[in-house]
């Protein structure tokens, strides 16, 4: 079902957070409107997936409530997926990531690899779906605290490799498993540089490698203090240019557009070599 994605490259994932604190009655359908809308631009833009999450795991954010964020997901994925837009669905939670395959998802997208939902394996193996296993240690709560490395790049893929085994032991197939180095997951500025600089390390293992740098505060520490989101952009696009120029198979980012035309001046430099 991911084969020709995943043998495609490099593939863009569009980021669509739907994160928002209450969906009362009369915000609902807006959210839900807005959402779409904001998932079709991407898709127009030339996003080849459309990574879909309901809860935030950035550090030091709080757990939704399992229903909720089925609430905020499960809907967009069951129209996205029947106008034939690829999916992930970005969770920790195993429960969420069975219904979001069951209502199309193609790709289930779990930052802490596994690590977070003792169930999330067995449904990854039998949902059929692709896994994509990011690194993190700690929770979302406490991953700044396990910032520590011997060696970074040595220690997250002997990390991701244990993942990988786990995975396979409960019956994920190797041809379905992406990794992830999981920028910013208990990891600090250098240590996403590190992990950057050294990824040919990473994909010299074989499996397909996703980057999500795109507005993270590693980037935003380049701009102005008092820059804003958007500004991320240009840094986070010559990052995906790079991520790519290094092997990357795909990345994770906000502005689809920009990123785009990055990688087409990448993909030329390429062709001319
Ligand atoms: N980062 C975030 C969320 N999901 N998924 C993958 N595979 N890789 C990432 O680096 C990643 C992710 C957090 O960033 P966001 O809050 O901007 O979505």
């Amino acid at each position: 079902m991911t084969e020709a994605l995943l043998a495609q490259r490099p593939i863009v994932m569009g980021i669509l957070n739907v994160t928002v604190d209450s969906f009362s009655d009369g915000g609902a359908f807006l959210e839900f409107s807005a959402a779409l809308a904001h998932a079709r631009e991407m898709v127009a833009s030339g996003a080849d997936i459309i990574d879909v999450g309901g809860e935030s795991t950035r550090p030091g954010a709080e757990r939704v409530p399992v229903e909720v964020e089925q609430q905020r997901v499960l809907p967009i994925i069951r129209e996205l997926a029947a106008e034939g837009v690829a999916l992930s669905i970005d969770t920790l939670n195993a429960s969420t990531a069975a219904e979001a395959v069951r209502a199309g998802a193609r790709f289930i997208n779990d930052v802490s690899g596994a690590l977070a939902d003792a169930d999330m394996a067995r449904v990854a193996a039998e949902s059929g779906a692709t896994y994509i296993a990011g690194h993190w240690r700690g929770t979302s709560a406490t991953m700044n605290e396990f910032a520590n490395y011997d060696s970074v790049v040595v220690d997250v893929r002997n990390e991701l490799r244990l993942r990988v085994d786990a995975l396979h032991a409960a019956g994920v197939p190797r041809e379905r498993i992406v990794l992830d180095p999981g920028l910013g997951f208990a990891k600090n500025a250098e240590h996403n540089w590190e992990l950057l600089a050294q990824l040919s390390t990473l994909v010299g293992d074989g499996f397909p490698i996703l980057i999500g740098a795109s507005r993270k505060r590693f980037i935003g520490a380049l701009l102005p203090t008092e820059a804003n989101m958007v500004e991320r952009d240009v840094p986070s696009a010559v990052v995906a240019a790079l991520a790519v120029n290094a092997g990357a198979w795909g990345v994770r980012v906000h502005d689809v557009r920009m990123t785009k035309l990055a990688l087409a001046a990448q993909q030329k430099w390429e062709n001319a070599r």
